[in-house]
This record gives C-alpha cells, sequence and structure tokens, in this order.
C-alpha cells in the first residue's frame, strides 16, 4: 500500500449499516411489501437477511435494493437449526428482543469475535419482561436459545448507552402487554425510533425517555437509506491527513445522534463543509467536501461518546498527527466492540510508531508523531482494517495491511472507493 501525495474526486459511500439492518426487520415484521433502496450489501446486514429468510420471510435481493413480502410479526416460522448472524452485533442483539414474544424456540450463534461479546446486557431486561433465555453463563454468551412467550411491558433505565440494548427492549416491547419505557444516560443512534414511526407505528420520545405501547401492527413501505457516517468518516479522515486533498462525500446521513465526528473534526480544526439537502425524508442527509488541514489535539468525552463511539478508532489515527495531546475518555464501551478497540488502535498504531497510552475507558494519544511503515493487521475487525488503510497513505513507504476481508462486514468497496481518488 503505497503513501499518497493528495486524495481527490468524489465518493458515495455505501448506505448506513444500522439503518439497513432495522429496514430488513422492520420489513420483515410489517404488514406488505416493504422496498429498501440504498441497502448496504455487506456481510452484517446480509446476515440478518439471511436470518430473516430461514424464519420463513421472503426476501429478495438485487444489489443495493430489497423487497421484502412481510406477513407481520405472525408470518415468522420457527428454524429447527441454529441462526448464524456472523460477526453482527446488531443482527444478535436486536433479534434476541424481537424473537422474546415469538411463540418458538430461536438458537442464535456467531462468529469468535461475537462469541467474546457480551449478551447479558440485553438478556437482563428481556428476561424481566419475561422472556425465556438461556446461553453460556447464564445467558452472557452465545449461543442463545430464546424461548418465545408472553411479554409485560417494564420501565427500564439502561446501564450502558447502547442504541443495540435500547433496540432489543423497543422491539420486546412491541409485543408486550402494556407500556415500555427506557430511559437512557445519553443520547444514543435513534434509528429505530424514526423506523418505527415509518412503518406506522407509535412511538413517543422526550428528552431521554422512549415509551411505546405493545400490540402495535406495523405495516410495509419504503426505505430510502442514506450513506453511512461511520463509512464516511475513513474519507473525512483521509482528506484531513493526505496533503493536497479534496475529498466530496455524496449524500451522507446527518442523523444528530451520529455527528459527534463533525464536532470533533470541527475542534481538532479540520477545513470541511455540509451542504444538507433538502426534502422531507425522515433521515437527514447530505454532501461533505473536506480538504487537508493542521489539526490539533483536543479532549472528547462524556455525552459525545455515543454519538461517534464507532468513529473512535479513526480519530484516534487523526490525534497522532494533531498538534498537541488528545484525550479520549468515557469509552470503556470500545472494550466490548468487534476487538477491544482500546487494545487494538493502540497496539497496531504503536507498531507504525505512534505513542499512545491506553486508559480503562479510553487512550492518551501524543500528537505530531511522523508514522513509518510495519506490518499491521486488522484482528477481523472491519473498522481497524480501515482505519490502518487509512494510515497506510501517510505512512512514507507504506505499509502492509492483513486480513483485510474484514472489512466488508461494513464496506465491501472501501479500496476500489480509496483507490479511485489516488491520482
Ligand atoms: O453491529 P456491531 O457489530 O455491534 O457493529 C458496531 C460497528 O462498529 O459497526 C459496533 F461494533 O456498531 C454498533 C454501534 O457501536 C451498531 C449499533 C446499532 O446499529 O445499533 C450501535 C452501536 O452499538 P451499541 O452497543 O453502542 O449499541
Amino acid at each position: 500500500m503505497p503513501a499518497s501525495s493528495g486524495l481527490s474526486g468524489e465518493i458515495r459511500v455505501p448506505g448506513d449499516k444500522s439503518i439497513s439492518h432495522r429496514a430488513v426487520m422492520f420489513g420483515a415484521i410489517a404488514h406488505g411489501t416493504t422496498t429498501v433502496r440504498n441497502f448496504l450489501p455487506g456481510d452484517d446486514c446480509l446476515s440478518t437477511v439471511s436470518c430473516f429468510q430461514k424464519l420463513g420471510v421472503t426476501i429478495e435481493t438485487a444489489g443495493t435494493d430489497v423487497k421484502i413480502s412481510g406477513n407481520g410479526l405472525e408470518g415468522l416460522r420457527e428454524y429447527s437449526g441454529l441462526l448464524d448472524v456472523g460477526n453482527s452485533g446488531t443482527t444478535i442483539r436486536l433479534m434476541m428482543g424481537l424473537l422474546s414474544g415469538t411463540p418458538f424456540v430461536t438458537r442464535l450463534t456467531g462468529d469468535e469475535s461475537i462469541a467474546k461479546r457480551p449478551m447479558n446486557r440485553v438478556t437482563a431486561p428481556l428476561k424481566e419482561m419475561g422472556a425465556t433465555i438461556d446461553g453460556r453463563e447464564n445467558g452472557k454468551f452465545i449461543p442463545i436459545t430464546i424461548t418465545g412467550g408472553r411479554l409485560k411491558g417494564i420501565s427500564y433505565s439502561l446501564p450502558v448507552a447502547s442504541a443495540q440494548v435500547k433496540s432489543a427492549i423497543l422491539l420486546a416491547g412491541l409485543q408486550a402487554e402494556g407500556e415500555t419505557s427506557i430511559t437512557e444516560t445519553a443520547p444514543t443512534r435513534d434509528h429505530t425510533e424514526k423506523m418505527i414511526r415509518l412503518f406506522g407505528g407509535k412511538i413517543k420520545t422526550s428528552s431521554n425517555t422512549v415509551v411505546i405501547e405493545g400490540g402495535q401492527k406495523l405495516y410495509g413501505t419504503g426505505v430510502n437509506v442514506p450513506g453511512d457516517i461511520s463509512s464516511a468518516a475513513f474519507f473525512l479522515a483521509a482528506g484531513s491527513l493526505v496533503p493536497g486533498s479534496e475529498i466530496i462525500l455524496k449524500n451522507v446521513g446527518l442523523n444528530w445522534t451520529r455527528t459527534g465526528i463533525l464536532e470533533v473534526l470541527e475542534k481538532m480544526g479540520a477545513d470541511f463543509s455540509v451542504m444538507r439537502s433538502s426534502g422531507d425524508t425522515y433521515e437527514p442527509s447530505g454532501d461533505i467536501v473536506v480538504k487537508h488541514s493542521r489539526l490539533k489535539g483536543i479532549t472528547i468525552g462524556g455525552d459525545l461518546i455515543p454519538r461517534l463511539i464507532d468513529e473512535l478508532p479513526i480519530i484516534a489515527l487523526l490525534a497522532t498527527q494533531a498538534e498537541g495531546e488528545t484525550i479520549i475518555r468515557d469509552a470503556s464501551e470500545l472494550r466490548v466492540k468487534e476487538t477491544d478497540r482500546i487494545e487494538t488502535v493502540a497496539g497496531e498504531l504503536r507498531k507504525l510508531g505512534a505513542e499512545i497510552e491506553t486508559t480503562p475507558d479510553g487512550m492518551i494519544i501524543t500528537g505530531g508523531t511522523k508514522l513509518g511503515n510495519g506490518t499491521v493487521t486488522s484482528h477481523g475487525d472491519h473498522r481497524i482494517g480501515m482505519m490502518l488503510a487509512v494510515a497506510g497513505l501517510i505512512c512514507k513507504s507504506g505499509i502492509e495491511l492483513h486480513d483485510t476481508e474484514a472489512i466488508a462486514v461494513s464496506y465491501p468497496d472501501f479500496f476500489i472507493h480509496l483507490d479511485s481518488l489516488k491520482k
């Protein structure tokens, strides 16, 4: 991977991963046909498609177009084998909520990374709602077995800021007797709430609480998925870091619960502008133009963290090139992602010469370090892989990057897009 001297051109980043998962899930449990445009055909979202096909839902995919023929929750059928979610935390956690209320037994499994990720954060509230869930270590780890049955609404305060836990409870709440209310410590992505409304459901949201009434019917609709800001983040960073760059990113999702990366770039002094699309869409979007600039170190923590959690690996790379120190705190959730992203980010970037101290809930990154060549690996984590590929652009003689297949989880065309920007 040779060092780069300026990136220029236009990219349409793929559809948002979180929204693509939810479009398939809600289409599968709605009545009637759902058409999804700009669906992300990445490995994770294809795992969601395959799980619902096994549960008896007719889903036709043609590239980024998906058609789902839903027959309501009653249309789901028991699958006698193991449902495999692959590498996808969103698939397993949201399906656990959904399948807690369906009257059959489901077994869920996943890959080596999913085997290490905690499911008890979902199991605990679902059990409070009356769900029957088993798994290794009392429902903490896969394989998970869910015996669906009657559920009752609960009031639940999320102990961790997690959209996956909130969404799992909402999917169970849709089927529960009475009202389910969820209170968050900090705002997390609200795509599930928006999608419930899009499919004709009712949900009340106030400052930090979401309330849903059980027994609602949803109806098939059209979903237009905006580009994934978490994928755009790698090009926002590449454009900022490589001298002489100017990149245009088209149709990027700009939902406020996801735009923490833009706030960080602004504070670091990045040179970018956002043109919001007009039009009445349920998820806002727009184009972003980014140019190379000098960056400065900042402190990132508190409520901002859930709004940029998946962007912290690439922010760490930006910080190695900024002037001064960057402190990332309140981000212990990074330790339970596809990898322990605090250790994998620090470990791999150190191999290239970065100075990063890890803390229990974040990193302290020394800015202004020259990155040199070296051999690094994604550890099977798509976001680590893409972050390292961007690091390779600013290493004098490039880097050797292993385990790049993982990138297909969220961005199958990543290298094609990157190559198209090289002059
Ligand atoms: O789906 P998965 O594997 O958990 O994916 C990740 C990612 O980097 O793509 C996290 F590893 O994104 C999560 C995100 O971190 C997707 C997500 C969602 O769609 O609801 C929410 C976040 O996770 P959490 O645990 O904070 O709710």
